[in-house]
């Protein structure tokens, strides 16, 4: 135990042990106030004084910003809606969502999960207890709403997400991508490597399926993206990590191409017996062997089917939510992070949006365990960001 975990009580008694509580009430002193003020100020004007019986003086007559968190327009964390979209860069992070369920070989839905996010997202604050960590207050977010997809064509969808992932990841804000199906992960990743120049990207997967087959049913659907995104000469499948994978919905073709091109998996009782720190060394050294940023796949159906059943193939026996919210948070603060997708989150099936709360948790995380790791805000573009499109390198899939 350091010095810095003791601490004495202030009648002198002997030292304690610091608790995580006791540290998060000390850190919040730390946090301004300064991005709330502008919010109150910018609500009195823009939604004018409250009527004469309000006591409070900061509420407006009409809702602006985060409260009643029951009101107002639905964007993710009430952040602004950037209706132009050239001036993304002038954010640290940009939200996306990709409503594409086009890909999906079981339950549909997915096309809801943006919308289903955003509207769940209106309960969180943008403060949290134990990271001591106000995203209000420490970085600048925006919503830039939806890609606009094409239902009943992949391909054409991919287009369009390649296209508009790239514009958001050269501008230099930090792309939070929601899904949607898997089937994304190509293309997100395709608009990614647009602008990496000859630089390389690990992908780090959480899920339950290994979605590395070639086709299923005669098309790139939500079982295939990482085939054709390790075709790509930026991201090679030896910096490939699966964490999670297992049950008996993994397509034995999927395997097959695991075992040939080496990807990296660990199965969920692989993780409970090295344990979770073990883990998290895993993935960071093979994502990050030779490569110069990380992008992270989050489907939500890595987390045991009982807490997520809003999802296209829910498999019991996955991940605690603790589990997979800690790997994450120590994965984002030791890794380069280059972007993040959640998918898979389908609505119509949820119940009480608790899928949609699962994916705004994991978005939540991440942006906080960003702040904690120094990647943001954003001083500069990162390095790995090449200001000119290059094509990937990869023959055209037909
Ligand atoms: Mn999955």
């Amino acid at each position: 135990m350091t010095e810095d975990s003791l601490f004495r009580s202030p009648n002198g008694d002997s030292p304690q042990r610091q608790t995580e509580a006791n540290r998060a009430l000390e850190l919040e002193t730390h946090l301004p106030l300064t991005g709330w003020q502008q919010e109150v100020s910018r609500g009195l004007e823009y939604g004018l004084e409250a009527a004469e019986s309000i006591r409070d003086r900061t509420i407006p007559t009409f809702s602006r910003g985060e409260l009643p968190h029951y009101a107002g327009i639905n964007t993710f964390l009430k952040a602004p809606y950037l209706e132009d979209v050239r001036r993304v860069g002038e954010y640290d992070v940009a939200i996306v969502g990709v409503p594409h369920d086009s890909g999906t070989t079981y339950r549909p839905g997915t096309r809801f999960g943006p919308q289903g996010i955003r509207r769940i997202s209106a309960l969180y604050t943008p403060y949290n207890f134990e990271l001591g960590i106000d995203l209000r207050e420490q970085i600048t977010l925006c919503d830039v709403g939806d890609i606009f997809t094409i239902p009943a064509n992949n391909e054409k969808s991919f287009d369009q997400i390649s296209k508009g992932i790239a514009h958001v990841f050269s501008s230099g804000a930090f792309p939070i991508i929601m899904g949607g199906d898997h089937s994304i992960g190509y293309p997100t990743v395709r608009g990614i490597c647009r602008h990496l120049g000859d630089k390389k990207v690990g992908i780090i997967h959480f899920d339950r399926h290994v979605d590395t087959q070639e086709t299923d049913l005669d098309e790139r659907m939500h079982t295939c993206p990482w085939f054709h995104a390790n075709n790509i000469k930026n991201a090679p499948p030896k910096n490939l990590v699966q964490l999670g994978i297992g049950g008996w919905q993994v397509p034995r073709q999927g395997v097959k191409v695991c075992r040939e091109r080496n990807t990296n998996i660990l199965t969920v009782t692989d993780i409970m017996e090295m344990g979770l720190d073990a883990a998290v060394e895993f993935a960071l050294e093979r994502a990050m062997d030779g490569t110069d940023c990380v992008y992270i796949s989050f489907d939500i159906d890595c987390i045991d089917a009982g807490f997520v059943p809003g999802t296209g193939w829910p498999e019991p026996g996955g991940l605690m939510p603790r589990e997979a919210l800690y790997l994450l948070g120590k994965i984002v603060q030791r890794a380069p992070v280059c972007g993040l997708e959640i998918v898979e989150v389908s609505p119509p099936y949820d119940i009480s949006d608790i899928t949609s709360l699962m994916a705004t948790r994991v978005i939540c995380d991440t942006m906080a365990h960003l702040v904690l790791s120094g990647q943001l805000p954003r001083k500069e573009k990162a390095s790995f960001i090449h200001p000119e499109a290059t094509p990937e390198l990869v023959a055209e899939w037909s």
